[in-house]
């Protein structure tokens, strides 16, 4: 198949591009290199040193032999998405290209803004142009299990049956998000629900949980083909956080009382989900919604786990319970439906004492590329970041 990877620079685009690539299809990769500018903006660098974009397609080609083509552009230019589309004329498109984080979202204004506008457009100008040049293209786009929020009741995929007033329907599953980086995958949904609807599109909605992990198959093929791993309090996501804290000896980092319980999955089961779906299409107007995580844990429990294999490597660890920075409940009811990928043959690879211990010792490896000051957190959803943000940088660079 012909597989356009929006975002394809980043931590879950970049080895996606690489699987799908050597497992035979041809790939197309654009990203606008958005994430290394914000990464510039706040001095954080990824544990891993990366190659630049146009290197790593150099160098997948000597190591593999197989091609990618690379465009360089913004989602929010819409000439440029109906140019790529129509130069590339994919039978997929995954959808990466996303500002990804929470709490750059809610640093203040100016981030807010350009999280919710970044995503929202770039989707956009992506819905019209298929419409306009591909409408039987397929979509799989990246969303996020922190759309439902946590509600009290079991989390369906997608969709629930609703018995009101003695009349049944099938809708869309309450919407609760934590964070105006999650709205912004909620205003997506919507809009693409809207679309396969109007317009009979194909697209499937890939409900995300917290993704964890450093290596692919692909990418342990060469150092040159890393992706990009963050530990940072921004970028960083919690599992992948607490493993570089062990290592560095920083007290884990579990927010207030660590009972938030989140669905988890290891990178390498996102790019066999991401496959699954781009080998199985939606049908023309139909918006899918799987659930894409492979298991739940607290953050507590996770911290413990962490800790106990951090022992086993001869780490002493510290847990420290800090003051929640976010919004959040600290304790709940969490169970969500997480079938219909298995069905389609995802055979989850669980988090295993083995795989914390080998994140462990890789992250060792490059231990001298760790900063501790980027851990602590500084970005409250009441007052967003302790320091006044760069607001004439800003303005001037977007
Ligand atoms: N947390 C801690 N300590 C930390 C970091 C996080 O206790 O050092 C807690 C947070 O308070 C939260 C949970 O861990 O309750 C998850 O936080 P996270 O930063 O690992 O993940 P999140 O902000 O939810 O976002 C990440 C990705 C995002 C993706 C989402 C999937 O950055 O792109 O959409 O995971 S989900 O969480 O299912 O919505």
């Amino acid at each position: 198949m012909r597989i356009l990877i929006l975002g394809g620079d980043g931590y879950l685009g970049w080895p996606t591009a690489m699987y799908l690539s050597q497992r035979g299809h041809q790939i197309a990769v654009l990203d606008n290199f958005g994430k290394r500018r914000w990464e510039m903006e706040l001095n954080v660098e990824p544990l891993l040193p990366i190659r630049t974009l146009h290197d790593r397609v150099r160098h997948w080609k000597e190591v593999s032999g197989h091609g990618i083509e690379l465009f360089v552009g913004d989602l929010r230019n819409y000439g440029i998405v109906a140019d790529v589309l129509q130069s590339f004329r994919p039978d997929a498109i995954v959808h990466y290209g996303e500002q990804p984080s929470a709490p750059y979202s809610m640093m203040d204004v100016h981030r807010s803004v350009f999280s919710q506008t970044n995503n929202v457009v770039g989707t956009l100008n992506l819905i019209w142009a298929m419409k306009a040049h591909l409408p039987d293209c397929h979509l799989v786009k990246l969303g996020t299990m922190g759309e439902y929020g946590t509600p009290n009741i079991d989390i369906e995929e997608g969709y629930i049956e609703i018995e009101h007033k003695g009349r049944k329907d099938l809708l869309p599953f309450p919407k609760q998000p934590g964070s105006f980086y999650h709205l912004s995958k909620v205003h997506d949904s919507h809009n693409l629900h809207f679309a396969c609807r109007i317009w009979g599109l194909r697209a499937t909605d890939l409900n995300q949980g917290v993704v964890y992990g450093m290596e692919t198959e692909e990418t342990a093929l060469n150092p040159d083909l890393a992706t990009s791993f963050h530990y940072d309090e921004v970028f960083g996501t919690a599992l992948n956080r607490f493993c570089v804290q062990a290592v560095c000896g920083y007290p884990l980092t579990v927010y207030g009382k660590g009972g938030q319980t989140r669905g988890f999955l290891n990178i390498r089961d996102t790019l066999r989900c991401v496959e699954l779906s781009v080998l199985n299409p939606a049908a023309r107007g139909e918006m899918r919604v799987y659930n894409q995580f492979t298991e739940q844990f607290s953050i507590l429990e996770l911290a413990q786990l962490v800790r106990q294999q951090a022992a086993k490597l001869g780490f002493s660890v510290e847990l420290d319970h800090l003051p929640n920075p976010r919004f959040e409940k600290e304790e709940h009811y969490y169970h969500a439906a997480h079938t219909k990928l298995q069905e389609l043959g995802l055979r989850p690879r669980l988090l295993s004492d083995e795989l914390i211990q080998s994140m462990l010792r890789q992250i060792e490896a490059h231990r001298a590329r760790i900063k501790p000051d980027v851990i602590q957190p500084r970005v409250t959803w009441q007052q967003g970041m302790e320091k006044p943000s760069e607001k004439f940088l800003w303005a001037a660079s977007y």
